[in-house]
């Protein structure tokens, strides 16, 4: 229903086939990393403090995340997403996604666990921090590197 509203388009790109996905995590956890990623569009954020529509994408300021009287904006653009992706540094030694958040959606969450080619990274630690979230389906990724894109693309497609 959703994807109807995405116009096609003629250059090969992949939004026809990919799913409408809100993306929320700190600031730099790596969320415009992947929508240029997962796109193969060159993505840059607006600077400003706004949710951003991106083709199949919907990114999330990350003071969102910091402050409770924006949960409200959140949970309004995902209604018309078809699932939500909490971002997580896996360098990160803390994690601002409040615990149980997944269930304030009434949607699927999957979790993105960026960075993981970092050598600080720890990766249990960040799958913690999501599962605390209320995550149950986990993608473990490097942007830079690609490990583990294609089973995030695969969750991400149709
Ligand atoms: N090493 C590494 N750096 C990454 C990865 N993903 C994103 N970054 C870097 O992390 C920084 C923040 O990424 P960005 O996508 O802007 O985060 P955002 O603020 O959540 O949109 C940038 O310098 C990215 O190049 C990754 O998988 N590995
Ligand atoms: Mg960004």
């Amino acid at each position: 229903m959703v994807d109807a509203l995405i116009p096609p388009e003629p250059d090969g790109g992949h939004s026809r086939t990919m799913r409408k996905i809100i993306l929320i995590g700190e600031w730099k956890s790596g969320k415009s990393s992947l929508i240029r990623a997962l796109s193969g569009a060159d993505y840059a954020s607006r600077k400003v403090l706004a949710i951003d529509f991106f083709r199949n994408f919907v990114n999330t300021p990350s003071e969102f995340l910091e402050n409770r009287r924006f949960y409200s904006a959140l949970i309004t653009a995902s209604a018309e997403c078809d699932m939500l992706a909490f971002v997580q540094d896996a360098a990160r030694r803390s994690c601002q996604i409040p615990p149980a958040f997944a269930s304030m959606f009434n949607r699927r969450v999957i979790g993105v666990v960026t960075k993981i080619d970092l050598p600080e990274a720890d990766i249990d630690r960040a799958r913690r921090f999501l599962h605390n979230a209320g995550v149950r389906e986990i993608f473990c990724v490097s942007v830079t590197q690609g490990t583990g894109m294609d089973a995030l693309r695969s969750a991400v497609e149709n």
